[in-house]
């Protein structure tokens, strides 16, 4: 297998989940900022020139949900996804593509906070509607880990590797201080053997310079 991938970035899901499997991918790694997820040779693999992609099986899957889904099914024996007919399917998928709806969020805060090449660019109010929008999508997780150790009541799936990426990246912009519940499933997360071996893989981040960026902290 072979990841594309950029260290604390969306790939780390893929590497997350690839661990509890007890696999461990080639990495390619690349930088959002150097044009190389723009080359042709890379938008064959990933059309919108992103990270993840992972080379599996005879195939090149783009999308990290779409990627997660794949490994899951094709390697029921590890238990990681709830398949058609389980009861816990529905929960399942929504737990799954709830991660992009707050996925979305991080990533425009990272566009406003880190990528903008002009920093005067940086927008206070949309900064602050985002943060604000991202901090909604915390909430309902607070409401559903405060009986259960996990998304899904049946215990660890594929929906929390889904979310780990976010839960990291999240409190650069979100004060987790409201949310117990969440703050104790992200140390769960953390003292799984897999997501410690899986950030041993995953390389430096380079994006954040800072813990927390909030208007006027600056
Ligand atoms: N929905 C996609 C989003 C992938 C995505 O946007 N990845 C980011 C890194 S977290 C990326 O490659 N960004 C490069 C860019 O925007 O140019 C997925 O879940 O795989």
């Amino acid at each position: 297998m072979r990841l594309h991938h950029i260290p604390m970035s969306r790939s780390f899901r893929v590497l997350w989940l690839l661990a509890e499997m007890g696999e461990e991918p080639e990495l390619l790694t690349y930088s959002i900022t150097d044009g190389s997820l723009r080359t042709p040779e890379y938008l064959d693999r990933s059309p919108a020139g992103r990270v993840p992609a992972l080379e599996v099986d005879g195939h090149v899957i783009y999308e990290s949900g779409a990627i997660t889904e794949y490994l899951v099914e094709s390697r029921p024996q590890h238990g990681l996804g709830r398949l058609p007919g389980d009861p816990e399917r529905v929960p399942f998928l929504e737990a799954m593509h709830y991660a992009e709806t707050m996925g979305h969020l991080i990533a425009n805060l990272n566009l406003q906070w880190i990528f903008l090449r002009d920093p005067s660019q940086r927008s206070d109010t949309v900064v602050k509607i985002e943060a604000r929008r991202l901090e909604t999508t915390i909430a309902p997780l607070e409401k559903r880990l405060a009986g259960q150790e996990w998304q899904l009541a049946s215990g660890f799936s594929a929906a929390d590797t889904m979310l780990g990426w976010n839960l990291l990246a999240a409190p650069r912009y979100v004060r987790l201080d409201p949310f117990p519940n969440v703050r104790a499933y992200v140390e769960r997360m953390k003292a799984r053997p897999a997501f410690q071996r899986a950030q041993e893989l995953d390389g430096e981040q380079r994006f954040y310079r800072k813990d927390f960026y909030a208007v006027g902290e600056e």
